[in-house]
């Protein structure tokens, strides 16, 4: 945990004053969220768009004014963690199902900060099962095709229930094993009728990478 709020920590010291700031979602990002409070507190005057309603509520405990997607000219930042980090610094994301709005947030910012402990780094994506979000009416469908492109896919469940997404969509988790060219996979997935969004974020969209490691150190 401490590897994951260094690294997070460290993301919010390049936030300065009038910022609009994306936030992520996941534990990670919570820790972003919480030292963004405590910038707040400081007088850091910030606004912000969350990718979850679970950021969203964090922000608000913690007094960061939160501005709507709607109302949005420009992102400055936005800070986020990740499931998988390549060396490349392709990721996997959306293990916390809010892959659409994170990558909404990430591609429309000037700078998209990740923030990961060394666990997510790996040498090529794919052991972390991709998550796709996926129109409920055609689910089976869309299933189907995903399988066809070579992975085990399940719908995601929480508690017994089909779990659904901020945006009432479902998530199909999808293990292909290793994800030799994520680039070609990411161009098969967005031809797919009823594929919403995917996990894959491909590394031009990355601005820093900053890595939290169990020794203390963080790497930016
Ligand atoms: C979020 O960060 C998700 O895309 C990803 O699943 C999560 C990583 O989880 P954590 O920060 O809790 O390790 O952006």
């Amino acid at each position: 945990m401490e590897a994951k709020r260094a690294a997070a920590e460290r993301a919010v010291s390049y936030v300065t004053d009038g910022m609009v700031v994306g936030l992520g979602t996941g534990s990670t990002a919570n820790w972003a969220i919480r030292a963004l409070g405590e910038g707040v507190k400081a007088g850091l005057r910030i606004k912000a768009v969350a990718s979850s309603v679970a950021s969203e509520q964090l922000a608000l405990e913690a007094g960061i004014a939160i501005t709507d997607f709607s109302a949005l000219s420009r992102i400055d930042v936005t800070i986020d963690g990740a499931d998988e980090v390549d060396p490349e610094a392709n990721l996997i994301k959306g293990g916390s199902g809010a892959l659409l709005r994170e990558k909404i947030l990430a591609y429309n910012s000037r700078q998209f900060i990740v923030v990961v402990d060394e666990a997510k780094l790996v040498d090529t994506l794919g052991k972390f099962p991709l998550p796709v979000e996926i129109a409920p009416f055609a689910a089976a469908l869309t299933l189907r095709q995903l399988q066809r492109l070579g992975c085990q896919a399940s719908i995601r469940h929480q508690g017994g229930e089909r779990f659904v997404t901020d945006n009432a969509n479902l998530v199909a988790d999808c293990s292909f094993g290793i994800i030799a060219s994520p680039g070609k996979l990411y161009e098969q997935l967005a031809l797919l009728p009823g594929v919403m969004e995917q996990g894959l974020f491909l590394q031009p969209m990355v601005s820093r990478l900053i890595i939290g490691y169990l020794d203390g150190r963080v790497e930016d």
